[in-house]
């Protein structure tokens, strides 16, 4: 039994380490070349994988580039915004709950 389930059953406050999703958005002017590097780049993914993220944040408006602890999921997000910049695209990406 896990953690969770053991902690839920004692009745104590005790939680697993939150996890972050970090959520690509979408937007019409970032290249898809750039999204697929930053995926392999900052999220590790390999190039299948990156290419099939990007594409379905393409077609559906967001999706998650990874799921991390609250200050990995920060950092990597600051990461992708700082990379956007120097490269002059609009890219965005969020934190949420997972
Ligand atoms: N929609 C972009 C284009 O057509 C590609 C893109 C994909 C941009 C994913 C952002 O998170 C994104 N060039």
């Amino acid at each position: 039994m896990g953690s969770t389930q053991t902690a839920a059953r004692t009745g104590n406050k005790l939680t697993e380490p939150g996890q972050y999703r970090v959520i690509l958005l979408n937007d019409d002017y970032t290249s898809m070349e750039f999204v697929v590097e930053i995926l392999i780049g900052v999220f590790h993914k390999e190039e299948a994988e990156a290419t099939r993220i990007m594409l379905d944040v393409h077609r559906k408006g967001r999706g998650m580039a990874g799921l991390y602890t609250f200050d990995i999921a920060v950092t990597k997000t600051e990461q992708v915004h700082s990379l956007a910049r120097q490269h002059e695209f609009p890219l965005r990406c969020l934190v949420e709950k997972a």
